[in-house]
């Protein structure tokens, strides 16, 4: 299956002040579509031609790893402008998305904590995620294009920590990106319905 850009779920400026335009023009116009454009052209006579994404993914981690980095890169885009939304983040969490980080967790406070720490810890490029595995949820990061579907996890939750995702707002500093993607950005109707799915 070809790989497609999605359009931005919202407006370029509907994140702001968090994210701005230009970071999402770039981010999602620029980043993500070479992505795409890369990934389909290492696509054709890989082998994995008509497999769904994820199978891509998975098929190619340790195998093919340029195809790799652009199919891991393309499922994590795909998700994470999903993962945001205007009017995002604080606590009001949906029931099951709440009980999950309580018993799984620790709790939401302690969960804010290790998310950011884990974002903050990724040495370089990369992500930090909350995935289900073995039916719990776990904070972890990945460096580059990585994710936990190669490690036997289901993503719920992710935030990009490649520079592009946060510089032209942030300048360095990324744990102020991720205080206000958890904060303000984080669309938590998302991570239930991944939750719900995962299960
Ligand atoms: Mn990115």
């Amino acid at each position: 299956m070809a790989f497609e850009l999605p359009s931005l779920p919202y407006p370029y400026d509907a994140l702001k002040p968090f994210m701005s335009a230009e970071t999402l023009e770039y981010h999602h116009d620029k980043h993500h579509q070479a992505y795409v454009t890369n990934g389909n052209k290492l696509l054709e006579g890989s082998g994995l031609e008509g497999k769904s994404l994820e199978e891509v993914v998975k098929g190619s981690f340790g195998k093919n790893q340029a195809l790799f980095n652009n199919a891991g890169q393309h499922y994590n885009h795909i998700h994470f402008w999903k993962w945001m939304k205007p009017n995002g983040g604080g606590t009001k969490l949906p029931g099951a998305v709440q009980q999950a980080i309580d018993s799984d967790l620790g709790g939401y406070d302690k969960f804010r904590a290790d998310f950011i720490a884990a974002g903050t810890g990724q040495f370089g490029s990369g992500w930090a995620w909350v995935s289900v595995k073995n039916g719990k949820l776990e904070i972890s990061k990945t460096p580059n294009g990585e994710n936990p579907l190669v490690q036997g996890g289901v993503p719920i939750l992710g935030v990009d920590v490649w520079e592009h995702s946060y510089y032209i707002d942030y300048r360095n500093a990324r744990p102020k990106y991720l205080e206000a993607f958890v904060d303000s950005l984080v669309n938590w109707d998302y991570v239930d319905e991944l939750l719900a799915a995962a299960r």
